[in-house]
């Protein structure tokens, strides 16, 4: 079975507790349940995690090089800041990485436009909530 790491970066935890506004009343434990019954019927594994520290991604995605046949990463703030984590995924190549955002980056600040994620990047789905993640283990279910 192929395995799909789904990586959550900062304050991702939050998600449904706050600021609904932006991100929506789903919490993160239910988008989990949403991408493990996406995963069944695409016939492949997740495994879901979220994590606040910036080491800690970086330990998955190099985790995920050994593991996993591919990433849906939403690596929250860290996507506008981490060399780490940009550093993290060129490591890991060709390992495709799907970048996942539940609010239209490019609606928001001007800081949020810009992605350190993006560019090692198979493909970006950003604006379309939970409903995202599931986008992206299609796009990554049809590509392994
Ligand atoms: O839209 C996204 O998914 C983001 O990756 C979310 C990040 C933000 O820094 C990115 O620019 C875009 C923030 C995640 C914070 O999530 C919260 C959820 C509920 C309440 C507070 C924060």
């Amino acid at each position: 079975m192929k395995t799909i790491f789904v990586l959550n970066g900062p304050n991702l935890n939050m998600l449904g507790k706050r600021e609904p506004g932006i991100y929506g009343t789903e919490t993160l434990d239910g988008v989990a349940a949403d991408c493990r019954k996406a995963a069944g019927s695409l016939g492949i594994d997740v495994d879901f995690r979220q994590s606040n520290h910036e080491g800690i991604l970086v330990d998955w995605i190099q985790e995920a090089g050994e593991k996993a046949q591919g990433i849906v990463l939403n690596a929250g703030a860290y996507t506008h800041t981490s060399i780490a984590i940009h550093d993290a995924i060129r490591s890991v190549a060709p390992l495709p990485v799907v970048e996942v955002h539940l609010s239209n980056i490019h609606a928001r600040e001007p800081f949020r436009h810009v992605s350190k994620v993006a560019p090692h990047a198979l493909g970006m789905i950003c604006g379309f909530g939970p409903l995202g993640y599931t986008l992206a283990l299609q796009a990554l279910a049809a590509r392994i």
